[in-house]
């Protein structure tokens, strides 16, 4: 119900009383639920859901999930992925659960699973960050395998081919590369690949909410380059009393607005998770202005009814919504401009 407080509550905020009453949610909710960014997020999610049908916590279905992604290494995330200029892979993820506990790592290099890094991080220090040679160490006190320091087939020669130029032009989401799809898939056929980043948030049998967000980054970055994926409040943000969001694209431009925990906070004023996620991405845009065209961001959130949504600034994001065994479906995010 609309009410004088929640007005008062939104005018405070400087948010519009009609948008908000004239939102009808998209979806019904449901739970449980697993919904991930990009068409990687398929399989990712299918893992996932395994913890979730069988009761299984959210945290340990959002931490499997993306495991699945880091995995691939013919995929843009994880050890197989572009490096950054000096031609070393870079991992940043983070973690958050239902008790707002939350765990990140950011610049850690040769080992497979950050994500897992990062949960050790949550639940065996007292700290919520480690990064870079810190990270690495404490990866390998708690049994972490330092990989070998080699990149991937595809990741080689994309390096070679950026260093002939060495130009930092981050593309992006380009969409219909080669005529393949309407959006942009995880790889293209020439081995090239225009996102590096799974997110992944979930809702569990008993209506807990996690999330998770691991990356390489974006190719070619500056060394000690970190985005927005391992930062919480930017990349992803949990709170169990009312929704999860997690971000990705430009992680420069994500941190300055805050994403992740934008969106969270809308939901708590009664944002259906699309309109939240819409306001947000509005924000980016007039944060940007005419510079928005070069770049991309989408949002993703779960509110605390199992519903979900999205949007994006450009077309070509896409996002994997799993609610039970026989659905496991890829939607196009809604996009500003
Ligand atoms: C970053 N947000 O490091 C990540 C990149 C990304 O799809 O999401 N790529 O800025």
């Amino acid at each position: 119900m609309f009410n004088r407080r929640k007005f008062l509550e939104m005018s405070s905020l400087g948010l519009s009383a009609i948008s908000f009453s004239g939102f009808t949610p998209k979806n019904k909710g449901t739970k449980p639920i697993v919904i991930s960014t990009w068409d990687a997020g398929l399989r990712a999610n299918k893992a996932a859901w395994e913890i979730l049908r069988n009761n299984g916590r959210a945290l340990d279905a959002v931490e499997r999930g993306v495991m699945v992604t880091e995995d691939e290494i013919n995929c843009c995330v994880g050890l197989g992925a572009n490096p950054d200029r000096e031609g070393h892979v870079t991992l940043d993820a983070c973690i958050m659960d239902e008790h707002a506990n939350c765990g990140s790592v950011a610049f850690l290099e040769r080992i497979k699973h950050p994500i897992q890094v990062a949960r050790k991080v949550m639940e065996n220090t007292p700290h919520v960050f480690l990064v870079g040679e810190g990270a690495q160490q404490f990866a390998l006190s708690q049994g972490f395998v330092l990989e070998k320091d080699e990149l991937s087939k595809d990741a080689e020669r994309n390096y070679k081919e950026w260093l002939k130029k060495s130009e930092y032009k981050p593309i992006i989401n380009v969409e219909n590369k080669n005529n393949q799809t309407a959006w942009a898939p995880t790889r293209f056929d020439d081995g090239t690949w225009n996102h590096d980043t799974i997110g992944m948030i979930a809702m569990d049998a008993a209506g807990n909410l996690s999330g998770s967000c691991t990356t390489s980054g974006m190719g070619f970055k500056m060394r000690g380059r970190i985005g927005d994926s391992p930062i919480i409040g930017a990349g992803l943000f949990v709170d169990n009393e009312v929704g999860a969001a997690v971000a990705t694209g430009q992680g420069e431009d994500i941190i300055r607005i805050g994403g992740s925990h934008a969106v969270v906070e809308l939901m708590r004023q009664g944002f259906p998770p699309e309109e939240a996620c819409k306001k947000v991405i509005e924000r980016l845009l007039k944060v940007k202005g005419e510079k928005a065209k070069d770049i991309q961001a989408a949002i993703i959130a779960i509110n605390k009814k199992g519903e979900y949504g999205a949007y994006c600034l450009q077309t070509g994001f896409n996002y994997s919504v799993c609610t039970a065994d026989d659905k496991n479906i890829l939607l196009n995010g809604k996009n500003l401009i």
